[in-house]
C-alpha cells in the first residue's frame, strides 16, 4: 500500500506540493491535466512538465485522476473510435512517461452527484451531503448552478463549466442509452485500449458511480458486487481493475464493502477511503475518515484490503472543511491529512497484528 494525496495542479489546487510533501506517510501524489477536456490528446510535453514539477517536490505521480472519457465514447456514438484512439495516444503518452495506474469513470453527464456541498455539522465543521428529495426536487441545470456557486470559486471534478454549459444536449446525448448500452459501449471502450495497457502496462481503474444508484433518469453501471463483477469477468484482463471508493459504493448500504473488495482480488488497482453516516435511508452526510465518526468500519475495510495482498496506492477521500480552512469542498488539506494519519496507522497496525 501507498498512501497518497489527490493534487489539481498547482493553477487548480489551494494545497500545495510543499505541503503534502510533510504529511507522514505520503509519498505519492494522484493528479491529473486539470485544464484538459475529455476526448483531448494529453501531450508528452505536458504530462512530462507535470512529473518533474511533483518529482522536483521530493514526491512522486503515483496515477492518473482521471483521464476523463468523451460523452461520445459513452454513448456509442459514429465517432467514438476517434476518440478512443485519442486515448489510446494519451495512455501511450503517459506509459511511456511512467505512469502506469488510469482511474476514470463511465457515468453519464455528470461525475459524482451531491445536494450540498458544506452541510454544517454540530461541531462547526461542514462536509458534502446528499439528500434524495433535495435531488428530486431539483432539474440538472440547476443542480450545476448550485454545485458551481458553492464551490468556493473552485471547478469541482466532473462539473466542468465547459462541458455542462448545454446539459440539455448532453442529456438529449443519451435518450436512447440504457444500462444494457452503456455497458456495452464500456466494454467496447475496455477492448479497444486493453492491448496499449498490456504493452505499458498500464492499469486502468474505474471509479464506481457516486451516489451509487440512477440520477436524473441516467442510467449507472458501476453501483454494486455484482455489477462489477460482471464487467471484471466481460473483459477479464488484469489491466481492467477498479478504484474502490469506500465513500461511492458505501452510499448504498447494502453494498457490503469488505465483501466486494475480498471478491476482486487482483483487480483493485487504486483505493479512495473515507467514511459516511447515514442520517436516513434519503440522506448521508461525510464524514471524518475515524470509523465512529461515521457508519463504516474503516478497519475491516482496510482489513479486507490487506488481506487480499492490495499494494497500489490508496488516498483519503474527501475531507471535512475545518480550522476555518478555505478550498475546493472536499479537498482541502487539512482533514484528509488528518484522515492520511489515520489510514496509516490503521494499516500498520493490521500489518504488524497480522505478521505477529
Ligand atoms: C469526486 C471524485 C470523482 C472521481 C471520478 C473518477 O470527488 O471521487 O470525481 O475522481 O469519478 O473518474
Amino acid at each position: 500500500m501507498e498512501m497518497t494525496l489527490r493534487w489539481f495542479g498547482t493553477p487548480y489546487d489551494s494545497v500545495t506540493l510543499e505541503q503534502i510533501r510533510q504529511i507522514p506517510g505520503v509519498s505519492g501524489v494522484i493528479t491529473t491535466l486539470y485544464g484538459t477536456k475529455p476526448g483531448e490528446v494529453w501531450s508528452i510535453e505536458d504530462i512530462r512538465a507535470l512529473r518533474e514539477e511533483v518529482e522536483a517536490a521530493g514526491l512522486k505521480i503515483s496515477g492518473i485522476e482521471s483521464v476523463n472519457i468523451h460523452d461520445s465514447i459513452k454513448v456509442g456514438d459514429d465517432d467514438r473510435d476517434e476518440y478512443i484512439d485519442n486515448y489510446i495516444q494519451t495512455l501511450k503518452n503517459l506509459g511511456s512517461e511512467g505512469i502506469k495506474l488510469v482511474c476514470y469513470n463511465f457515468m453519464p453527464v455528470f461525475d459524482w452527484t451531491r445536494s450540498e456541498l458544506a452541510r454544517m455539522r454540530p461541531d462547526g465543521t461542514t462536509v458534502l451531503a446528499y439528500n434524495q428529495s433535495a435531488v428530486d426536487a431539483i432539474r440538472p441545470e440547476a443542480m450545476f448552478e448550485s454545485v458551481d456557486k458553492s464551490a468556493n470559486g473552485y471547478i469541482m471534478p466532473g462539473w466542468e463549466p465547459e462541458r455542462l454549459k448545454d446539459v440539455a444536449r448532453l442529456f438529449e446525448m443519451y435518450n436512447n442509452v440504457d444500462e444494457e448500452k452503456l455497458f456495452r459501449n464500456l466494454c467496447y471502450f475496455l477492448n479497444r485500449i486493453m492491448p496499449v495497457c498490456d504493452e505499458y502496462d498500464i492499469d486502468m481503474a474505474i471509479h464506481p458511480d457516486d451516489p451509487a444508484w440512477p440520477v436524473f433518469g441516467l442510467p449507472r453501471i458501476i453501483t454494486g458486487k455484482e455489477k462489477i463483477l460482471r464487467l471484471m469477468a466481460a473483459v477479464d484482463n488484469p489491466h481492467n481493475g477498479m478504484t474502490l471508493c469506500t465513500g461511492s459504493l458505501g452510499s448504498n448500504p447494502k453494498n457490503d464493502i469488505p465483501d466486494i473488495i475480498r471478491s476482486l482480488k487482483g483487480r483493485v488497482h487504486f483505493a479512495h477511503v473515507r467514511n459516511l453516516r447515514y442520517n436516513s435511508p434519503d440522506d448521508f452526510e461525510e464524514a471524518a475518515h475515524l470509523s465512529r465518526d461515521g457508519s463504516m468500519d474503516m478497519y475491516a475495510i482496510l482489513k479486507a484490503l490487506y488481506d487480499i495482498g492490495f499494494s497500489g496506492p490508496i488516498r483519503p477521500d474527501h475531507g471535512r472543511m475545518i480550522w476555518g480552512e478555505s478550498a475546493m469542498p472536499g479537498y482541502g488539506l487539512y482533514d484528509r491529512a488528518l484522515g492520511a494519519c489515520y489510514l496509516n496507522g490503521l494499516w500498520e497496525a493490521i500489518e504488524k497484528s497480522s505478521q505477529a
